[in-house]
Formats: structure tokens, sequence, C-alpha cells
């Protein structure tokens, strides 16, 4: 448990569909009628994947940067995370597009992987200034008390350092002013998943959450439907799993499943 008694909520991959996380955050009394903050004194955490598979990713960065501005002055707090998309982007924005007529074999694969993964061409025309700063300082990972919030079920966050701290900033530095091998690896280390699944994920779980600290694990990215094995519209809530050290929020939105919002 926490000692912070404020409500604790969590969401994950509104990919692109900004109607339906301000519905999911109305419902759940975080947002009023006008969209605005209504959540008090709560603290929801964003679990990444704003952009792409959905049609307006740009609206979703947009809602989660506003609610952070209001969340506080009601004593609320709104954090979020980065996920595989955010980083995606980001390469594409930067080295996706052939600069000098010959594109490099970098800058091939972060188009074709943008392409494949629903990248949308509209919210690369709108990453200003402002969204890629916001994009670009998003932790990968925040320990809060019990919790280990991850966007990713993966261990590769190992790869970037041994604590939250160094893991976040060499995560915040590659994609700020990493060249383009640094940025493919963000995008590739995040798109790795499945990590507490099957007999030893509990422990896997275990030996991760003794490293970076947390006695939960919350993740996003793998959707409940392909972890659980049920179609995505049956899905109606988180999954607990890995003898309940492990939460999967994301109800698979873009398959066809529900955007859950989750008390923590
Ligand atoms: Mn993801």
């Amino acid at each position: 448990m926490s000692a912070d008694e404020r409500r604790r909520i969590a969401v994950s991959d509104p990919h692109g569909h900004p109607a339906e996380l301000t519905a999911a955050l109305r419902a759940a009394g975080l947002v009023d009628d006008e969209g605005a903050w209504s959540g008090a004194d709560a603290r929801l955490f964003v679990l990444g994947d704003y952009l792409d598979r959905g049609p307006d990713g740009i609206a979703v960065i947009d809602l989660v940067m506003r609610l952070q501005h209001e969340a506080p002055t009601s004593g609320g707090e709104v954090r979020a995370l980065l996920g595989n998309h955010e980083a995606l982007a980001l390469g594409m924005y930067e080295f996706g597009p052939a600069s000098d007529g010959t594109p490099s074999r970098r800058a091939q694969t972060f188009a074709s992987s943008w392409m494949r993964n629903g990248g949308v061409a509209s919210d690369q025309e709108r990453l200003t200034a402002e969204r890629l700063d916001w994009l670009r300082a998003l932790p990968a990972i925040i320990h809060d008390d019990d919790l280990l919030l991850l966007h990713s079920d993966t261990l590769e966050y190992l790869e970037w350092g041994g604590t939250v701290d160094e893991i976040n900033e060499t995560v915040r530095v590659a994609l700020t002013s990493g060249g383009a091998d640094e940025s493919w690896l963000c995008w590739e280390r995040l798109t790795d998943r499945y990590a507490f699944m099957g007999e030893g994920g509990a422990a896997t779980a275990r030996d991760l959450m003794a490293t970076l600290g947390g006695s939960r694990i919350v993740h996003g990215h793998s959707i409940i439907a392909d972890l659980a094995g049920v179609p995505p519209p049956e899905v109606t809530g988180p999954w607990s799993y890995a003898d309940g050290l492990v939460l999967a929020i994301d109800g698979g939105l873009y398959a066809g499943g529900p955007l859950l919002v989750v008390d923590l």
C-alpha cells in the first residue's frame, strides 16, 4: 500500500483516440463534461502509446499535457510514461525522412517501421517544439511507493541502467541528443514484451522489483486479450498475473477492446 492516501488511477495505450480517452476519464470522475480536470487530489498515471493506430495522437498528447497543468490546482497529479510508439515517432521525425535524397539504411528502417505500426502523417506534421520537448522528457519508468509502472512488459529497461533514475536519464539523453542508432534502440527495446508470462514470470517480476523497487508491476503495451487468451471485446477489466505481482491494463482499444481506467 501507499503511504499517500490519495486515489491512484492508471490508463494506458490511448493510441490516437482522444474522444475515447476523455470519455473513459469522465466515467472515472477525473474530468468533467468540458473535459477539464475534476479529479480533485487524485493521481493519474498514463502509461504511454499516445500516438499511432488512431486518428489523432496529437490531441491525446495535448489532453494529457493540459491535465498535467490542471490537476495540481486541486492537489491532483498526472504523470505520463514514454511508450514505444513515442520513441518511434521521435525517431521518425528526426531520422525517418531522407534529408539529402539518398536515405540511409536507418532512415529507411524508421520509415518502414513507422508505416507498419500505424504511423499517422498528420501527427508527424503537428510535432511542434513544445510537444517534442514533452515527448523527449517523458520518463521510461515511474516508481511510486509500492508500484513499479512500466509501458512495456520487458526487462530491456535494464539495458539502460540499474536504477529508475539512471534508466530515465539514459533514455532522455538518447532521445534528446542521441544519434539514429540510440534512437532506434529506444523503439526496439520498448517493443519487446511478455517478460512476466509463463513459468518463470513471477520470479522475473520479483527480480526486476528487487533491482528497481516496488512490490507490484503495472504495465500497458501487451493487450490483455493476447496475455489472457480471450477476444478483445470480452475484456472487462485489468488482468492480474505472475502470482498477482503484475497487473496488465491495456484493454486493446485499437483491437476492439475497452480503454480501461484502473484504480490501483
Ligand atoms: Mn506499446
